[in-house]
């Protein structure tokens, strides 16, 4: 059974992004299409089939595909993300999922970014953020239910989401920044902290038994590679200006 990843490549008005948490910085396009791509290689080196859609220029903030859909074993959610300047980034991605799911849509007034939803199992936590809110988590509670899926709110802070404060790097095991979300919502788990002086380090792709990891945040790769996990780093210095991350870049699920 393959394994397929939705990315596109950054836009090329990536420089007017939504910002929440971080300071403007220059952003150098030209790095983050280089960057985009070795990301693009990264999952195709850990085993996944890419799927590339085209940039979308219109849309500053569309290489960061993870936000608008939630793709799920037999059904796909789009999401209605939080920031309306980023819902026209949907309808290319439903067209692009119709072949391998059935579709369905979180409704306003629910709003849901895919940045708030870890999944892990049969267990699916959602970050109360300024983007996500308590209506979207009960309608994918109740789209979700009959599939057996677990549905957690989740509350975060000092962060844009749930995967920027947490992500899982084992089924038994997150990678998990204390200061953004309290421990104990994920005591179920083994956690590796991030290490303090690296903020924004929690949030890494998994594929199988490997993850794809940002190069900027050795203290907490080292404390990866110590729990035995084995990394592939990639340079996403110009995504993080954006406020992207490893998780946001791409939309990553079985064939079935
Ligand atoms: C935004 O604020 O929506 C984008 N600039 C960054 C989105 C990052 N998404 C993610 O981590 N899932």
């Amino acid at each position: 059974m393959s394994t397929i990843a939705i990315t596109r490549a950054p836009s090329a008005t990536l420089a007017q992004c939504q910002l929440s948490f971080v300071d403007p910085q220059a952003i150098d396009l030209a790095l983050a299409t280089a960057q985009h791509q070795d990301y693009c290689r990264a999952l195709g080196e850990l085993g996944c089939e890419l799927l590339e859609l085209p940039a979308l220029d219109a849309q500053p903030d569309a290489v960061f595909v993870e936000d608008v859909a939630l793709v799920l074993d037999h059904l796909a959610i789009m999401t209605r993300p939080g920031a309306p300047s980023r819902r026209p980034e949907s309808p290319t991605i439903e067209a692009a999922l119709r072949t391998f799911r059935p579709i369905v849509s979180i409704q306003a007034p629910g709003t849901l970014d895919g940045g708030d939803v870890l999944r892990i199992g049969n267990q699916i936590y959602v970050g109360l953020s300024a983007r996500s809110n308590p209506e979207a988590i009960e309608q994918l509670r109740q789209l979700v239910a009959a599939e057996g899926y677990v549905v957690t709110a989740v509350a975060i802070r000092d962060c844009l989401h749930l995967k920027s404060a947490v992500t899982a790097v084992r089924d038994d095991t997150v990678l998990i920044n204390p200061a953004c979300v309290d421990r104990e919502a994920f005591a179920a788990y083994r956690q590796i902290e991030v290490d303090p002086q690296e903020a924004h380090a929690a949030n890494t792709v998994r594929i199988g038994d490997r993850l794809i990891y940002p190069a900027g945040f050795p203290r907490t790769a080292q404390r990866l590679q110590d729990a035995g996990i084995n990394l592939r780093l990639v340079d996403v210095s110009e995504l993080q200006k954006a406020e992207g991350a490893v998780t946001c870049c791409s939309l990553i699920f079985s064939r079935s």
